[in-house]
């Protein structure tokens, strides 16, 4: 689109002189290259910004398949700190789980009643998210977790920035999975934007609003220790149309990261290592006008 724009600005601009306007022309596109990308199912030209060869596939998993990985994120001194901060976010989290009373949690994900529970302190809710998987959702923001690498993270904002466009912001948790976890069950990030049901049809018709990216943190997510598993293009369905769709097991070396829509259906897969204590941080980054800081069936007067 914008390149039309320039297009026109460039007859505006110009001497109409027939045979300078083919070099100038020319002069103009090496300057300002089109950047057109080769996919199926969605429109090409609403890829205006500078984005890399792998940003464009980025963009492109995403909407196809609804994830993506995004190699490269962080350098080395960046995944030192992360993983020193994670050390006392770990401590204080299993002293709240091991302490406090958990609470049940009961409500309907994709047409089926679910049941969980969750720990309080203070600002902190933790959420179980299978056995021996814990969403450290609430109050756990800190230090590396709160840092520009990940709340702008250079590689990343490109790619959120095409799909989100404009008034979106983040905020972190994370997932723990200790070795003999078991899997978590299926979800959507996103609320079904339904009052009865949860099938998923309105939230089908809105613009995609809520990205979500996680981030391995104690070392690389392999099939043993509890990869994310995808319903590929589910974020393109309502759950009643949900057959026939492919299911994927994605990996992700430490140091990158998987982004996925959302919309898409997943899960967690469990830890079936020995000792791999894997934990993945969860950035969510999603439209201002969506409010994520509501679970179902969770108290939070
Ligand atoms: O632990 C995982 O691989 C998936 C976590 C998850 O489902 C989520 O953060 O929504």
């Amino acid at each position: 689109m914008i390149m039309s724009t320039q297009n026109q600005l460039f007859k505006v601009l110009l001497p109409s002189s027939p045979c300078i306007l083919p070099l100038l022309r020319s002069k103009f596109r090496k300057a300002f290259p089109r950047r057109r990308l080769t996919t199926n199912n969605f429109s090409t030209q609403a890829i205006t910004r500078q984005l890399s060869v792998e940003q464009e596939q980025n963009i492109i998993d995403l909407e196809t398949k609804g994830h993506t990985i995004v190699n490269g994120l962080f350098s080395t001194e960046e995944i030192k700190k992360m993983q020193a901060d994670y050390k006392g976010i770990r401590k204080t989290a299993m002293s709240i789980i091991d302490e406090e009373p958990a609470q049940p949690r009961v409500w309907e994900e994709n047409g089926d009643v679910t049941t969980s529970q969750y720990w309080l302190r203070d600002d902190k809710v933790i959420l179980q998210a299978g056995v021996g998987r814990y969403d450290l959702w609430r109050g756990f923001n800190t230090g590396f977790f709160a840092s520009e690498a990940l709340v702008n993270n250079p590689k990343l904002e490109p790619i959120l920035k095409h799909c989100l466009v404009d008034n979106y912001g983040s905020y972190r948790g994370m997932i723990l999975s200790d070795p003999g976890s078991s899997d978590q069950y299926f979800h959507r990030d996103t609320d079904p934007l339904e009052n009865v049901g949860s099938k998923g049809k309105a939230l089908m018709a809105v613009d995609d609003f809520y990205f979500t990216c996680l981030i391995p943190v104690t070392g690389d997510v392999t099939p043993e220790n509890g990869p994310t598993e995808f319903l590929e293009g589910s974020h393109r369905h309502c759950s009643d149309e949900f057959e026939g769709l492919e299911e994927a097991e994605v990996c992700c070396p430490l140091g990158s990261a998987v982004l996925f829509n959302g919309k898409i259906n997943h899960r967690g897969k469990g830890n079936r290592s020995e000792k791999d204590d894997r934990a993945v941080v969860y950035a969510v980054y999603h439209k201002e006008w969506y409010n994520d800081q509501f679970r179902k069936g969770v108290d939070q007067t």
